[in-house]
């Protein structure tokens, strides 16, 4: 995962003050590529701790075409929670959302969650993120885009036309009303010699917090559908468009970069599984993965 690092050290370097939507300011670049061979181990990050179960369940709640967090938090998945509560709240009590991360914007988040989680009324209104992810890939205008790929990649392995696309232009305001547009936007792949790579555009990368989850969630998107389609790995590509630490995540990333990257954990499939929608989470097992402790940093809403 020297990779990684070369990514934390190029934005401290180079990166140059922006200003940005939560207000928290970046420091950032425009445009950038990682490479990892699948074949290499699993791109899971060492230097810090990283919650392989949320990253897991979150990708397959995208493959269920999902956008409401009622799955993930029944699975202990925190990580999609203070979007809608954050919503939530602007209608229940404005005030208490201008106070972010305030002891009691924190009981309040603990309510709301409890909540989503028991109550299925209350979860189907307020838990939705819109149709982001999970409704773009399997719905896009009423087309499965995972259904296709996944048989265009079978038929006509040589095509350069296996594209994901979460970016539909026409549901952009509704997005932003309810979560967040995409930030892994289109992703391609390809296949030669027998083996399957991917290619991600994310167009917007927490480099600190986000980035992480992102390259073990693609990586292990490219295993799951190589193994579907009868292909060996290959390679998992990322490119970035506005790639940034925001300011409060400057003195975690020199912690992280003190740290020497470890030697990379495996990943394996239940070999069983021969489609896509049939993967759970049972199915997944992550072997010799030895971080360094967790670093908590704050998440800009
Ligand atoms: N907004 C911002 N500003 N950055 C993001 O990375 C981000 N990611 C989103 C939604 N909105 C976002 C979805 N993915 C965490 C990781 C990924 C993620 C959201 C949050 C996160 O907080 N990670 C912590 C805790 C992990 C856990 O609880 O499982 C971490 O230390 O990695
Ligand atoms: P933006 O919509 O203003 O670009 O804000 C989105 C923020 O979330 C930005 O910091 C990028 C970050 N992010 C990731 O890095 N990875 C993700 O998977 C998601 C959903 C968001």
């Amino acid at each position: 995962m020297q990779q990684y690092h070369t990514l934390l050290q190029h934005i401290l370097k180079n990166g140059v003050r922006k200003h940005d939507r939560t207000g928290t300011g970046t420091i950032s670049v425009f445009g950038y590529q990682v490479r990892f061979d699948l074949n290499d181990g699993f791109p899971l990050i060492t230097t810090k701790k990283v919650h392989i179960k949320s990253i897991i369940h979150e990708l397959l709640w995208f493959l269920k075409g999902d956008t409401n967090i009622q799955y993930l938090v029944r699975n202990g998945v925190g990580i999609w929670n203070e979007w809608p509560f954050q919503f939530w709240l602007q209608n229940e009590n404005p005030d208490l959302a201008q106070t972010k991360y305030s002891p009691a914007w924190k009981d309040k988040l603990s309510e709301f969650v409890e909540r989503i989680k028991t109550d299925d009324d209350f979860a189907t209104q307020w838990g939705n993120l819109g149709p982001v992810y999970g409704q773009q890939w399997r719905n896009f205008e009423g087309v499965d885009q995972i259904v296709q790929v996944v048989n265009d990649i079978r038929r006509s392995p040589d095509s350069r036309r296996l594209l994901v696309s979460a970016w539909n232009p026409k549901e952009i305001p509704v997005m932003v009303k309810s979560g967040l547009p995409p930030c892994h936007a289109l992703f391609q792949f390809y296949v030669a010699e027998g083996k399957l790579s991917c290619q991600l555009y994310q167009r917007s990368a927490d480099v600190f917090l986000g980035v992480p989850f992102n390259i073990a969630s693609y990586a292990l998107l490219t295993l799951m559908m190589a193994q579907v389609c009868g292909l060996q790995p290959g390679e998992f590509i990322h490119s970035f468009g506005d790639a940034h630490l925001y300011l409060n995540h400057l003195e975690q990333a020199q912690i992280q970069l003190s740290r020497q990257p470890r030697s990379l954990p495996q990943m394996k499939l239940n070999p069983a599984v021969r489609e896509i929608f049939d993967f759970q989470y049972e199915d997944f097992t992550l072997s010799d993965y030895d971080p360094y402790p967790a670093i908590k940093a704050e998440v800009s809403v």
